[in-house]
């Protein structure tokens, strides 16, 4: 795993809200990061995320329309509660130190994980942001996605609005049809380039929550898959917004309280 990070690039991160990792899973870890989600993902039988009856593909109450959305990307959340492998995978204090160091905090918990899909002819994913989705509100939380598949500009890459995240907010155009919906928010980023992300499979990268990002939609007939994981900077309070925690650990919270239960959202690393 190449996971040791340049000053070079931990300030590309700073700057632009993103990064891309060429390489950063060896062929052998490539396989059995495969191996490990493709099994969970079919133990899963179309589940969601544990605790919950939610399909994928369905109304998931977040997203408006829910045919459209089924069709961007079949998405399972929480593997690592449900499968070994990707627990171990997951919990990687080496990952927990890459997020750690480019967010410039002390520790990271897991928010949740998340499988995503593309199958052949996927719908767009339409610019949006991740943080304002969930149950807390940190400017440096962030996220890992790991091409499992090469993914291309053909087969529904990320792209980013570089920088965008220094100026956006919690409020949240969630991620609907209209790719261009984000800008009714941020006019001041509707006139300026995007940055494509294509990646070999192994490749990763990681993006702030609060940058602007989406992916193209699949022209192909091949499947892109993707593995990511949301991270949570140690120290965060619930801030009133159910995301996904379950019942009943989201009744007993109130707002204000500490997000620190490790069941739900494990330490991976610590300073
Ligand atoms: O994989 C995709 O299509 C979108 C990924 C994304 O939005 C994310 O990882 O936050
Ligand atoms: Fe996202």
């Amino acid at each position: 795993m190449n996971y040791h990070l340049t000053k070079e690039q931990i300030e590309f991160y700073q700057t632009n809200g993103f990064i891309v990792i060429d390489n950063f899973l060896s062929p052998e870890e490539l396989e059995e990061w495969r191996k490990a989600v493709g099994t969970a993902v079919k133990e899963r039988a179309g589940q969601k995320m544990p605790g919950k009856d939610a399909k994928t593909g369905e109304d998931d109450g977040i997203n408006e329309d829910a045919a459209y959305f089924g069709k961007v990307f079949d998405q399972l959340l929480n593997l690592w509660q449900t499968n070994e492998d990707v627990k171990k995978i997951m919990t990687d204090p080496r990952i927990g130190q890459m997020a750690a160091q480019l967010a410039g905090v002390d520790g990271i918990r897991i928010w949740h994980d998340q499988a995503l899909f593309k199958r052949p002819w996927a719908n767009p994913t339409s610019w949006h942001l991740d943080t304002p989705f969930w149950s807390f509100s940190d400017r440096k939380a962030l996220s890992i996605w790991v091409a499992l598949d090469d993914a291309t500009l053909e087969n529904g890459c990320l792209y980013f609005i570089p920088g965008s995240y220094h100026q956006t907010s919690f409020e949240n155009k969630g991620i609907g049809k209209n790719m261009d919906g984000i800008f009714e928010v941020y006019p001041q980023f509707a006139t300026v380039k995007s940055v494509a992300a294509p990646m070999k499979a192994g490749s990763c990268s990681f993006h702030n929550g609060l940058t602007i990002h989406g992916a193209g939609a699949n022209m192909t007939s091949g499947y892109r898959r993707a593995m990511t994981c949301a991270y949570m900077p140690d120290g965060n309070v619930f801030n009133g917004i159910a995301n996904i925690l379950p019942e009943p650990y989201l009744s007993s919270l109130k707002p204000g309280d500490p997000l620190q239960n490790d069941e739900q959202n494990p330490v991976i690393y610590h300073k």
